[in-house]
């Protein structure tokens, strides 16, 4: 972004350039009235490293940093004589170690707190949704006729731990891989066995002088990855929908206009559902909402941001006031009592901005500290006391609000929480309840393929912005849009979240749109619940139609936006997984080396998906659409949907015979 002039010490933002959210607009106005940075000022100072961006560096040992040139990447090598292949691909490994640790150690948190209320060691959560418990029991060959909830809960935790433990042998969910897909990851031997395991060989071989041939050390990047995707992140979604409910579409309103003057503000902000679901309780407590009365509030007002925010939006409905760049934004409006926090994508600027608008901001996780935040620890066995006491303090720093509050009056309604079940269920109905009518709208035509758009949001491109214009531009062209996180929350401020947007969709979309009563753009929840997307392809091949294995379907992914290490995991996994998958921002690759090759072109060709990167969204909707239509050649199903362009009339007339 670029910089217009510094007053003082403040440099002061292109702000239209920084964002296309309004309320976030609105707030970095007030910050700069009132002196206080953000990440966004940040950005526009601190030029991003130009060597770490072509990962053309490489810190393993002090025998460097060694630098390389990524204008001549081939011109010299580190002091050990690691290649920039080497250096490249032991970095791009390390970012995908690191995003699967994040995801497997939520999972594990999940399926720690699910054994512990099967055990019936904690009593304040329960398993809420039985027929999923049955359902994955089922899918996993545990048996179910004539057995209670507890005794299946039993067997599914055993074998689901072996998703991070096992040290030989496939992880549980490869049962959940369509054939054809399995058979090329035994093929290349990239079938994960423990996501611990797997994590830790990952870590051992980028160790300075171990491997040293990028192929071989993609084939074990490829492995840790998909033990995220088909491990820890569908442990972690599976789980949270059997204690706290699988989503269904629930309507519900985004963006900063959720909070509430006259109400005690909280925000939970994070990943794990956990402390969540005990804050909603502590909300809704008769004494502690009392108290708040007491103190001249009229209630208390629980919204959510980021992932955590996404997941309770899709599951309960809970508003959400923003993505992750507006989480220092949020607490500008002085309306904020308490921010509780867990894990993962909390900026440590955060603890910075609420001090100067004397907000508390807690941490509440073991594994996330800040500096110059309040820690309460929140622990499962008595969650109640880290939530009230978050509830409490919220209640104090109402009733001494001195700062004026000014809160951006937007709020987007739509609708949320479509779960892979809830779209087998959608659009084949309750009684033939399947992917066929996907398949056959995507076979006929009207459905030119499915896009998952996902993923963070940045401020070193316009806020929201691409994530916008990406998702108008594939609806347009028929592409129905499946989101999690960050992204998802960028289109909800966008309006594209209500059944009426669907009139922005090309004729053959907005038909099953209209005919379903669907918006165009389904939100799935958070970073883990990109598990429903690898699940929602494997079953459009499981009906058939369509090709034998996920990489013969006509569906493409993104993160235009991306920032975390965790969306290379998530982007490697789906790559991995057959999917082609366009990254926007940068890519931390020096293009033209051989490891680029290898991610870009070499992966199709072993029967995985394919890299693909732009900044640009609407050249990025252009590769999109060009792979799927690829691949709807390839299925010999491409003449159908010239025949749908360009005769509507005679469609029609078909329909009617
Ligand atoms: Fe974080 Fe998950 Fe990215 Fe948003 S999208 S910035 S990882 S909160 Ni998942």
């Amino acid at each position: 972004m670029e910089k217009e002039k510094k007053t003082d010490e403040l440099v002061k933002l292109n702000i239209k350039d920084a964002t296309m959210c309004e309320a976030t607009a609105q707030m970095l106005r007030k910050a700069e009235r009132d002196g206080v940075e953000t990440a966004f000022h940040r950005a526009a100072t601190m030029k991003a490293c130009p060597i770490g961006a072509d990962s053309a560096c490489c810190k393993h040992c002090s025998m460097g940093p060694c630098r390389l040139n990524a204008k001549d990447p081939y011109g010299k090598v580190g002091v050990c004589g690691a290649t920039i292949d080497t250096i490249q691909a032991r970095n791009f490994a390390r970012m995908v170690a690191s995003g699967a640790a994040a995801h497997t150690d939520h999972g594990m948190s999940m399926l720690d707190l699910f054994r512990e209320v099967v055990n019936g060691h904690i009593k304040e959560y329960r398993i809420k949704d039985t027929i999923k418990l049955e359902e994955v029991c089922r899918e996993l060959g545990i048996e179910v006729e004539g057995r209670s909830p507890e005794e299946m809960a039993k067997d599914l935790y055993k074998e689901l731990e072996r998703t991070y433990i096992q040290v030989e042998g496939e992880i549980p969910f490869a049962k959940r891989v369509p054939e054809k897909t399995l058979e090329t990851w035994r093929k290349h031997g990239v079938v994960p066995r423990g996501a611990m395991r797997e994590i830790m060989e990952l870590m051992h071989r980028t160790h300075m002088g171990v491997d040293q041939h990028y192929e071989n050390i993609t084939k074990q990047c490829t492995r840790t990855a998909l033990s995220d995707g088909w491990g820890g992140s569908m442990v972690a979604t599976e789980i949270s929908d059997i204690l706290f409910g699988t989503p269904t579409p629930v309507r519900a309103e985004v963006n900063m206009g959720c909070l509430k003057e006259d109400e005690v503000n909280v925000i939970i902000h994070g990943h794990e559902p956990n402390l969540f679901e005990s804050m909603l309780d502590s909300v809704n407590d008769p004494s502690l909402i009392q108290a708040a009365k007491e103190a001249g509030a009229k209630g208390i007002n629980l919204v959510g941001m980021c992932c955590s925010g996404a997941e309770m939006l899709s599951r309960h409905g809970i508003p959400h006031v923003g993505n992750f760049m507006s989480t220092e934004a949020i607490l500008i409006t002085g309306a904020v009592d308490a921010m509780g926090v867990d894990v993962q994508c909390i900026k440590q600027g955060l603890a910075k901005v609420a001090e100067c608008y004397g907000t508390n901001l807690f941490t509440t996780n073991p594994r996330c500290h800040i500096e110059g935040a309040e820690h309460i620890q929140f622990e499962e066995h008595a969650p109640r006391e880290c939530t009230d006491a978050i509830v409490e303090r919220a209640i104090v720093r109402f009733k001494n609000r001195k700062l004026p509050i000014e809160i951006p009056q937007i709020r987007n309604l739509g609708v949320h929480g479509f779960s892979h079940e809830y779209i087998n269920y959608m659009l084949g109905g309750s009684f033939r309840s399947s992917y066929t009518p996907l398949n056959d709208n995507i076979i006929n035509g009207r459905i030119r393929g499915v896009a998952g758009v996902v993923g963070c949001t940045n401020p070193r491109v316009r806020h929201d912005w691409v994530h916008v214009e990406l998702v108008k531009e594939l609806i347009k062209r028929d592409v129905l849009v499946v989101q999690t996180g960050c992204s998802q929350i960028a289109l909800a401020k966008a309006g594209l979240y209500t059944p009426e947007a669907a009139h922005l969709a090309g004729a053959g979309l907005r038909e099953v749109c209209e005919t379903v009563g669907m918006p165009p753009v389904l939100g799935l929840g958070s970073c883990v619940d990109n598990s429903r997307i690898l699940i929602a392809c494997a079953e459009m091949v499981r009906v058939g139609g369509l090709g034998e294995s996920i990489a013969d379907l006509p569906v493409a992914g993104a993160a235009p936006e991306w920032m975390s290490e965790k969306a290379i995991s998530i982007g490697h996994y789906f790559v991995a997984s057959g999917v082609y998958t366009v990254f926007g921002v940068t890519f931390p690759i020096v293009e033209g080396t051989k490891f680029h090759k290898l991610l870009f072109e070499g992966l199709a060709d072993m029967g995985f998906g394919t890299w693909g990167f732009t900044p640009d969204p609407y050249e990025m909707a252009r590769l999109m659409v060009a792979h799927i239509d690829a691949k709807r050649k390839a299925l010999g199903i491409d003449k159908a949907r010239e025949r749908v362009l360009m005769d509507m009339a005679s469609r029609r007339d078909l329909e009617a015979a």
